[in-house]
C-alpha cells in the first residue's frame, strides 16, 4: 500500500506558488490578494477560513476575511459581493460555504464575478470546466486531480467510482476523470443515494473517490484488491484523547481498506490540504488575469 501524502504533496504545490508570487513581487507588482467571506460563527467553516488564510500568509499572499453575523441578510450579503467584484485591490474571493438557512446558495453564487469566483462554483466556471476550456476548477476536484498526477496513479481506461453527485465535489470530479486528458480518459460511474446495489458497483473500482458525507461507510469487504481510494470525507469524532476533543475520519475505514488498497489518502492529510493548495492556485491564476 501506497500512502498519498496531500500534506506533503500540498506544501510541494505551496512551494511553487511562493516562487511565482516572489517574481510577482520582484517585479514590483502587488502580491495576490485572497478575501473570503464567512457568514456565522460555525466551528468548522471558522477553521477552513484559517486554513486559508494560514496558507496565504505562507506564500506571500494578501488575505483579508470579512466576518458577518449569522443574522446577515442575503441583500447584505449580495451587497458585500458586489463590493468585492468592484475592488481591484482583490483579486479573487470565496464565500465560505454552508451558508444560513435564509440564505440561497445559488442566488449568491451566481452573483460572484466569474473572474473573481476562485472556488469555481460559479456556473460559467462550471460551464467552461465541462467543455474543457480554461476556468476556475473547483478546489476539491482540481486538488484530487493534482494528487493523482503527483502520485503518478494511471488513471486512463480505469474504472472510476464516483460516490456523490454534489456541485463541489461528485459532479465535477465525475467530469474530469472522463476528460480526454492526463490524468483522465477513466470511465466513470457516479453512484449516489438512490443507487441500486451500490455494493456492485464499488466491487468494479480501480479507483474509488468516496464523497458521500457518511462516516467510515466503505469498508475492506466492499472493494477489490489494490483499488485507489480517494477520500473526500470529513468528520469529527469525539475523541477526550485529543487535544481539541475530536478526531478526524473520513467516508472510509481507513485502517481496513488500506490493508486491500494499491493506493490511499488519509483524512486528515490527504485531498484536504490539496482543496486549500489548488484554492492558493487559482489565486495565483486570478491575479496573473489567466482566467
Ligand atoms: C486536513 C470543507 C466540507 C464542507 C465545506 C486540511 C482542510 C480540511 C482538512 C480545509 C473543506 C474541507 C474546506 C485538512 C476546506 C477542506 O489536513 O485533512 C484542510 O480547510 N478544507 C472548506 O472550505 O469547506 C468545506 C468540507
Amino acid at each position: 500500500m501506497k500512502l498519498i501524502d496531500g500534506k506533503e504533496i500540498a506544501n510541494q504545490v505551496k512551494e511553487e506558488i511562493k516562487k511565482e508570487v516572489s517574481q510577482i513581487i520582484d517585479n514590483d507588482e502587488k502580491a495576490p490578494h485572497l478575501a473570503a467571506v464567512l457568514v456565522g460563527e460555525d466551528p468548522a467553516s471558522q477553521t477552513y477560513v484559517k486554513n486559508k488564510e494560514k496558507a496565504c500568509k505562507r506564500v506571500g499572499m494578501i488575505s483579508s476575511v470579512y466576518n458577518m453575523s449569522a443574522e446577515t441578510s442575503q441583500k447584505e450579503l449580495l451587497e458585500t459581493v458586489d463590493f468585492l467584484n468592484n475592488d481591484p485591490e482583490i483579486d479573487g474571493f470565496i464565500v465560505q460555504l454552508p451558508l444560513p438557512d435564509h440564505i440561497d446558495e445559488d442566488t449568491i453564487i451566481q452573483s460572484i464575478k466569474p473572474g473573481k469566483d476562485v472556488d469555481g462554483f460559479h456556473p460559467v466556471n462550471l460551464g467552461k470546466m465541462m467543455l474543457g476550456q480554461p476556468a476556475f476548477l473547483s478546489a476539491t476536484p482540481n486538488g484530487i486531480m493534482e494528487l493523482l498526477e503527483r502520485s503518478n496513479i494511471d488513471t486512463e481506461g480505469k474504472h472510476c467510482v464516483v460516490l456523490g453527485r454534489s456541485n463541489i465535489v461528485g459532479r465535477p470530479i465525475s467530469v474530469l476523470m472522463s476528460q480526454k486528458e492526463k490524468p483522465g480518459n477513466a470511465t466513470v460511474t457516479v453512484c449516489h443515494s438512490r443507487t441500486h446495489n451500490l455494493e456492485e458497483y464499488i466491487k468494479q473500482a480501480d479507483i474509488l473517490i468516496a464523497a458521500i458525507g457518511k462516516q467510515e461507510f466503505v469498508t475492506a469487504d466492499m472493494v477489490k484488491d489494490n483499488v485507489v481510494v480517494i477520500d473526500v470525507g470529513i468528520h469529527r469524532v469525539t475523541d477526550d484523547t485529543k487535544e481539541k476533543g475530536y478526531r478526524l475520519v473520513g467516508d472510509v475505514d481507513f485502517e481496513g481498506v488500506k490493508k486491500k488498497a494499491s493506493a490511499i489518502t488519509p483524512v486528515p492529510g490527504g485531498v484536504g490540504p490539496m482543496t486549500i493548495a489548488t484554492l492558493l492556485k487559482n489565486t495565483l491564476k486570478a491575479a496573473k488575469k489567466e482566467v
